[in-house]
C-alpha cells in the first residue's frame, strides 16, 4: 500500500507510514509553545504599530474563521542537521511585507457544498470520470473514478476536509468565494504557508524537533492499522488537535494542502527573498503539510512536494484560503481578471470544466 499511495501522478516521492513508539513529552512541549507564544505576540505588536490592522480574527460569509498572520522574516527551508530533511529545502531568508489573514482550519465539506450549491460546479475528478486516490473497503488506498469529494471511501461530516480537489478546484472555489464578498481570496503562496505553519518557529515541527508529539498536533500516518495512535484512520473533522501560535488548526497532517506556487524541486536559492511567489513555469504546484496518510518527516514545517495541478486527486490532500489584504482605495480586480492576466487559466478552468466554470468565473 504504502508505495503506491502517492506514486502515480507524484512528481516528488509516495508516503511511507508512519512508525514508532508513543513518548509523552508534555514539559518540553509546553515550554517550547510558551517561546513560540512570546515571539508570536512580540510580532503581532510589531506587526500593528506598522499596519494599524486591528483584527486578529474574523468570519467570513461561510462562517469561516481566518487569523491575521503579521508581516515578518524567517528562515525557509530546513538545517542540515534535520531528521527526515531533504536537499530541496535549503534553508534562505525570506521576508513577508504585508500581512495576510488565513484559514483557522482547512476548507469543509460543508463549506465546499456551498461553493457547488451556487455553482453547479463539478470538480476535474467528476468531470472526466476518472476520481481519485480514495480508500476501499479492506482500507487500502486505490484509485478510481469513483471516489470524488463526495464519496472518499470513509466517512466524512461537514466538518471533514474536503478532499479530492485538484489544484483547479482550490482555485475555483477561492475565485467564487473573492467575487461573492467582493474581497481577494487565494491559496497561501508556499512562503506564506511555511512562514505561518512555523508561527515563529525555526523547528522541524512547530511544536519542536521530537515528532512525537505529533499525535496532540496532528492527524497523521498510523502503524500497525488498527490502531491510530491519533485517533483516526483517515481524515479527522477539522479542528480536533492543538492549533499553533497562531491559533492555526491542522497545518501538520490530516490533508496536504495545496498552494498558490508552481513546484519545481530543488528551486530554492540561498540568497534573501522578499515575498517569493516561486517558479515561473511548471505544471506542478506544492502541497504543504502532508496528510493523514504521511510519515511524520513528511508533515514537517518545511516539507514539500508538488502534484499536477489537474490529473492530482487524493483523498488525503486538500486545501485552505488566504484572504490579501487590498491597498485602500484599490479597485479590486476581479478572479478572472487576475487569473487571465497571471497566463491565462481562465480560459483553461473553461475547457476542463465547460459552462459549469463559465458561471463561476465572472469575467471583469
Ligand atoms: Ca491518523
Amino acid at each position: 500500500m504504502a508505495n503506491s499511495i502517492e506514486s502515480p501522478f507524484d512528481v516528488h516521492q509516495p508516503d511511507v507510514p508512519a512508525s514508532g513508539p508513543d513518548v509523552s513529552l508534555l514539559a518540553k512541549r509546553a515550554g517550547v509553545i510558551c517561546a513560540a507564544v512570546t515571539f508570536v505576540l512580540a510580532m503581532i505588536l510589531d506587526a500593528h504599530a506598522a499596519e494599524s490592522l486591528d483584527t486578529k480574527e474574523i468570519k467570513n460569509s461561510l462562517g469561516m474563521k481566518l487569523v491575521y498572520i503579521p508581516p515578518g522574516k524567517f528562515t525557509m527551508g530546513s538545517p542540515e542537521t534535520e531528521p527526515g530533511r531533504e536537499e530541496q529545502e535549503t534553508p534562505h531568508e525570506v521576508e513577508l511585507t504585508k500581512g495576510f489573514y488565513l484559514g483557522a482550519y482547512e476548507v469543509t465539506v460543508g463549506q465546499f457544498k456551498q461553493f457547488v450549491a451556487d455553482t453547479k460546479f463539478q470538480t476535474d475528478g467528476e468531470h472526466d470520470g476518472k476520481g481519485g486516490w480514495g480508500v476501499n473497503e479492506a482500507g487500502s488506498i486505490e484509485v478510481k473514478g469513483k471516489y470524488t469529494w463526495k464519496s472518499p471511501g470513509f466517512k466524512q461530516s461537514d466538518d471533514h476536509p474536503v478532499v479530492l480537489v485538484s489544484w483547479s478546484d482550490a482555485k475555483a472555489f477561492c475565485r467564487w468565494l473573492s467575487d461573492k464578498e467582493k474581497k481577494e481570496y487565494r491559496l497561501p503562496t508556499e512562503a506564506q504557508w511555511e512562514y505561518a505553519c512555523r508561527a515563529g518557529t525555526q523547528t522541524a515541527y512547530t511544536f519542536g524537533n521530537d515528532p512525537q508529539p505529533l499525535q496532540v498536533f496532528a492527524n497523521i500516518g498510523d502503524r500497525p492499522a488498527g490502531n491510530p495512535k491519533d485517533g483516526y484512520h483517515q481524515a479527522a473533522p477539522v479542528g480536533r488537535f492543538k492549533p499553533n501560535a497562531f491559533g492555526l488548526y491542522d497545518m501538520h497532517g490530516n490533508v496536504w494542502e495545496w498552494c498558490e506556487d508552481r513546484y519545481v524541486a530543488n528551486s530554492y536559492r540561498p540568497e534573501k527573498q522578499t515575498d517569493p511567489s516561486g517558479p515561473t513555469s511548471g505544471n506542478a504546484r506544492v502541497q504543504r503539510g502532508g496528510g493523514w496518510s504521511s510519515a511524520a518527516s513528511r508533515c514537517r514545517s518545511a516539507a514539500r512536494i508538488g502534484r499536477d495541478l489537474v490529473a492530482y486527486r487524493g483523498s488525503y490532500q486538500g486545501f485552505r484560503v488566504a484572504l490579501v489584504q487590498a491597498a485602500a482605495g484599490a479597485p479590486r480586480e476581479s478572479g478572472a481578471a487576475r487569473e487571465k492576466r497571471a497566463g491565462g487559466r481562465v480560459a483553461y478552468m473553461l475547457l476542463v470544466n465547460g459552462a459549469v466554470t463559465d458561471a463561476v468565473v465572472k469575467t471583469a
